[in-house]
């Protein structure tokens, strides 16, 4: 098989992976035509929700030949809401090439999926795009990333010229010039450095040359010895310095123009690691994180989609051994029959009959796997989870019309099949479906998505809030309920008393009744109709939690009696304790955590306060702060979106139930006019 390479494109959002993808697919001759996202046409923008909104909302794959090498270029979205997308994508790839606008330079999407790969531990490269833009400047996008990523990165490429006149580039490596076609062909010519540009060359060259040497004790005594190192030692050295992450190199070019394509494309083959180079993802070993063990055939499911039609494909790194036929995933102790093996190149699969050790490839109809499962021959450990993040955006979701529910339920769990990070679950209080994901765009998506593949249309609303009522004053209350109607009649009468208990004991029901004045078949009866009574609250119809019921007397009819004439009685009991007992709103409190850098701790302290959070504590932890709050989850209900933009994105948060607390008198009239069942 030919030599194989899994690289991965990441950046900030919008910077021009999409559209360097399409270049380089461009560039390998495979295509007669570039496309482009503004027009809808590129091959790996290929899903409609792509088309329309003109960005990336899910990973996919070219599979490119070039030079003898089979080159899986993985392509992610950028933004936040798709963060799960993205780290499938660099949890399949040998090494990242993270992009960065020449004009923007290093941005905080940019840190965020720099931060994964290192995560991950592959190596990672650099790409400064969008040189024909006004104000693009080379120099100091470099400096950007020597501040944000260390003097580890280093420009293996010079620009030639920059904005209207950005032409092409230098290979530090060779030191051959190309330049471009300014018509956006990709067409280019070798030829010598540009003499204005000579001495910044042989700077910038010395520079990387350096850098090299550095990495590798055998070169830097030849480079010490001779003064310089021939193409071949530099390319070498190159590979075993980008491998080991003393250096990441800087490449640079324009993505729309197709500038810099096939010399990314060159240096691909040559210097990066094919997939036997880099270290598999840690598996897990009784809770502990292990190297994968030798011999051990096994292969990661990074992605899943799921086509109504065509049924389900999920997205495969084979790590070790090869895959094909029978296999066994590790994560449900499962079989399953690989025999729909695809190679992928964005929308468009191609049978074969093996995806071989280290590749990247499709497995049609798999029944019980999932995202982020193991496949394995024999082997019995199972890679770590991937690392995503929790989905912490939540609505409610109603079919628009009744009936719609069954449909709705299933596109749900479709979708979350797809997608790990939209969750669906039922709060069973509040009777609402809430659906959870990244951001209000994951949200939206996934409703437009409910609609073209599922056929079922949904509105989102601010989840209602699981509030419980509760008591603070001890009181006794009589309940009696006589009828005579006709015949029979109904009889029931007993005597309560109440009181609070602490917070999270829950109800309590003791039975003291003596001398059998309400017999004892009756009792439970009793207990039954303050437990339906607590169920529809009081105040605002939330349950009713922290009391104890002592039934102390009461009286009874030998005929009339009956149980449910005693539910009727506890029932009527209950309501009027009620108008004595002082009975409030509980609100549900949670734990938040929220990590960002120094420069936000006043905002971010301040917002938490003005939502009638308690600060408990700051705490540094790498780069970030990290603030503990306990704040009331009917204020948070926005939050991941009003944390993205007072941080610009780099503000991360995580949330716990924490407890249950009064809820201020000032709000509990609110509360009460909207919870309150419509009559
Ligand atoms: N001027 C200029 N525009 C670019 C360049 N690369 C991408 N774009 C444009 O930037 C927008 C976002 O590009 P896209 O490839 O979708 O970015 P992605 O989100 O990183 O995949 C599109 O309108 C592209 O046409 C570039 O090098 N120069
Ligand atoms: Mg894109």
């Amino acid at each position: 098989m030919a030599d194989l390479r899994n690289v991965v494109l990441v950046s900030h959002s919008g910077v021009g992976k999409t559209t360097l993808a399409e270049s380089m697919n461009f560039d390998t001759g495979a295509e007669s035509r570039r496309g482009s996202v503004n027009e809808g046409n590129t091959v790996s923008d290929f899903d409609e929700e792509e088309i329309a909104r003109k960005f990336s909302i899910s990973t996919s794959l070219l599979r490119l030949d070039h030079n003898e090498t089979i080159i899986n270029l993985i392509d992610t979205p950028g933004t936040l809401d798709f963060a799960g997308e993205l780290i499938g994508g660099i949890y399949a790839a040998d090494a990242a090439i993270t992009l960065l606008s020449a004009v923007a330079g290093v941005e905080t999407g940019t840190v965020r999926c720099w931060d994964i790969a290192v995560g991950r531990g592959i190596p990672r490269a650099l790409f400064v795009n969008r040189m024909d833009r006004e104000n693009a400047d080379f120099a100091k996008a470099v400096e950007s990333c020597r501040g944000a990523f260390g003097d580890a990165c280093v420009p293996v490429q010079l620009p030639i010229g920059t904005h209207t006149g950005f032409k092409g580039l230098v290979d530090l490596i060779t030191a051959k010039a190309y330049l471009f076609a300014t018509d956006g062909s990709g067409k280019f010519e070798e030829g010598e450095v540009p003499r204005e540009l000579a001495d910044e060359v042989n700077q910038a060259r010395e520079k990387l040359i350096d850098a090299v040497a550095a990495a590798d004790d055998a070169l830097i005594e030849k480079y010490l010895e001779e003064g310089t190192l021939g193409p071949e030692e530099l390319h070498e050295g190159m590979a075993k310095a980008f491998r080991e992450g003393m250096i990441h190199p800087i490449f640079v070019g324009s993505a729309e123009l197709g500038i810099g394509g096939k010399p990314l494309l060159d240096a691909i083959v040559s210097y990066f690691p094919g997939p036997n180079k880099i270290t598999p993802p840690k598996v897990l070993v009784s809770d502990r994180e292990e190297e994968l063990p030798e011999g051990d055939a096994a292969a990661l499911i990074f992605k899943t989609t799921v086509d109504p039609f065509a049924g389900k494909l999920s997205l495969t790194r084979v790590f070790l051994g090869k895959l094909s036929g029978e296999s066994f995933n590790v994560n449900r102790g499962k079989n399953e029959r690989c025999n729909n093996l695809f190679h992928i190149h964005g929308n468009t699969q191609k049978g074969t009959d093996e995806l071989a050790e280290g590749d990247i490839g499709a497995i049609g109809k798999l029944e019980a796997t999932l995202t982020g499962d193991t496949l394995a021959q024999s082997g019995s450990s199972c890679f770590a989870p991937l690392p995503l993040p929790q989905p912490l955006m939540k609505r409610a979701v109603f079919p628009a019309s009744k009936g719609d529910e069954d449909k709705m339920s299933t596109g749900l769990s479709r979708l979350h099949e797809e997608d790990p990070t939209l969750r669906s679950t039922r709060n069973d209080q509040t009777k609402e479906t809430i659906l959870a994901g990244l951001g209000d765009q994951h949200l939206q998506i996934a409703v437009s998505r409910l609609r073209k593949k599922y056929g079922v249309n949904v509105e989102l609303k601010v989840p209602r809030i699981a509030y419980l009522e509760t008591i603070t004053k001890k009181t006794t209350s009589h309940g009696r309920h006589k009828k005579q109607t006709g015949g029979r009649g109904q009889f029931g009468d007993c005597q309560i008393e109440f009181w609070p208990l602490d917070r999270g004991t829950g109800v309590e029901f003791e039975n003291a009744i003596v001398g059998g004045v309400i017999p004892g078949k009756f009792i439970p009866a009793v207990e039954k109709g303050l437990n339906e009574a607590y169920a529809h609250g009081y105040l605002c119809g939330c349950p009713i939690v922290d009391i104890h019921a002592k039934l102390f007397y009461g009286s009874y009819h030998n005929v009339d009696s009956s149980e449910m004439a005693f539910k009727v009685a506890a029932s009527l009991a209950f309501k009027d304790a009620m108008t004595r007992a002082a009975p409030v709103i509980l609100e549900p409190i949670m734990r938040v955590e929220v990590g960002i850098p120094d420069e936000f701790m006043g905002d971010i302290a301040g917002d938490l306060s003005s939502k009638r959070g308690k600060i408990l504590g700051m705490e540094r932890q790498g780069k970030m702060q990290v603030v503990g709050a306990l704040v009331p989850e009917a204020e948070l209900s926005n939050y991941s979106s009003e944390l993205r933009s007072m941080t610009s994105g780099q503000g991360t948060y995580s949330l716990e139930f924490h407890s249950y607390e009064l809820l201020p008198g000032e709000i509990q009239q609110k509360i009460i006019s909207e919870y309150l069942p419509k009559k």
